[in-house]
């Protein structure tokens, strides 16, 4: 495989890269709150790893979801992320391997019938497990094919029962200011907040990963616990979550509440809609120097189309 220190696209991407050009904007003005001692930071985090990540359970892939492309080189996806809790580079990786995978809880609270916090290994037993490779389409325009392994979302609602009025689902990051930096970055509203609505949620698309390329998810893509919603940009898919509210309010989302205008709450895929700032008609598939065009619901209309048929009134595709 080409290994190589620095990707050749890496400049460019992140000049236009909205989110870095709010980071760079607000960082001027509170330069140096961005630095961290790091000796501190290893040793809490050698104590915070004590307890081991399980591998998973034996499972297989669910060939109902057919990737239509090459699966994205495991190097690439897992060292080339989005992350902000950890910093707004691509390159967070290492930083984020001091995420303490175990004990890891997720409390589930609102409006359901059972609410109550798992264990993530519990879950893990609990669940049915299994392997789908989904195309993961960021907002920046490049994107990725992923073998997640995991369980559907719709499992975990039979498992917490939604009231009737539960109409939509905020998934909330864990905040650990000991080993994200990020967070140090007070101008973003943290705790990262994302959601959909209750339909969204119950769509067999909407996926809860626990691991990645056979292995548990490690921090930099959001172990141990994620969420992903494949037609959606890759903003609305929370990482590293602890905690999932359902509500009968729409949820104030991380993205939205920085740039209401560019990042909409339903954030799904549409080539002919641009971003403000850019074209969304083509992306780049990482790891290689290709530009394919983009699909509309990153091609996975046949699944979700037909949870907007009602919804004509509202901005769907920002
Ligand atoms: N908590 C949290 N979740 C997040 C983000 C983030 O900064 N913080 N970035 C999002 C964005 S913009 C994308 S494209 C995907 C990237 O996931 P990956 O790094 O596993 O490719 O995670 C999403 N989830
Ligand atoms: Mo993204």
């Amino acid at each position: 495989m080409l290994i190589r220190s620095r990707r050749g696209y890496e400049l460019p991407e992140s000049q236009v890269t909205p989110e870095a050009l709010v980071l760079n904007r607000r960082a001027m003005l509170g330069a140096g709150a961005m630095l961290l001692p790091s000796v501190a930071l290893s040793s809490h985090a050698a104590h915070a790893q004590a307890a081991a990540v399980p591998a998973l359970p034996e499972h297989q892939r669910n060939l109902r979801f057919r990737p239509e492309r090459d699966i994205t080189a495991e190097r690439e996806a897992t060292t080339y992320n989005n992350f902000y809790e950890f910093g707004s580079s691509k390159s967070i990786a290492r930083d984020a391997a001091r995420m303490p995978l175990r004990p890891w809880t997720i409390k589930i609270d609102g409006m359901v019938a059972r609410p109550r916090e798992f264990d993530v290994d519990e879950l893990i037993r609990l669940l049915p497990i299994e392997e789908r490779v989904y195309r993961l389409r960021c907002v920046e325009a490049w994107a990725m094919t992923v073998p997640w392994s995991g369980f559907q979302l719709s499992e975990l609602l039979k498992l917490v029962e939604p009231q009737a009025g539960a109409r939509y689902v905020a998934f909330q990051t864990a905040t650990l200011p000991a080993v994200m930096p990020g967070l140090r970055q007070s101008w973003y509203p943290w705790p990262h907040v994302e959601g959909c609505t209750i339909e969204e949620a119950a769509n067999e698309l909407a996926f809860m990963p626990v691991g990645m390329y056979g292995k548990p998810l490690q921090g930099s893509n959001g172990g141990p616990f994620r969420v992903v919603f494949p037609w959606k940009y890759g903003f609305k898919s929370g990482k590293s979550v602890a905690r999932i509210t359902f509500t009968d309010r729409r949820p104030d989302t991380f993205w939205n509440k920085i740039q209401p205008s560019e990042y909409g709450f339903w954030a799904n895929i549409n080539p002919e809609v641009p971003h403000p700032r850019w074209s969304q008609a083509s992306e780049r598939i990482l790891g290689t120097s290709e530009r394919v065009p983009t699909r509309l619901f990153n091609g996975y209309g046949e699944f979700v189309s037909g949870l907007y048929t009602n919804l004509q009134r509202e901005r769907l595709w920002t």
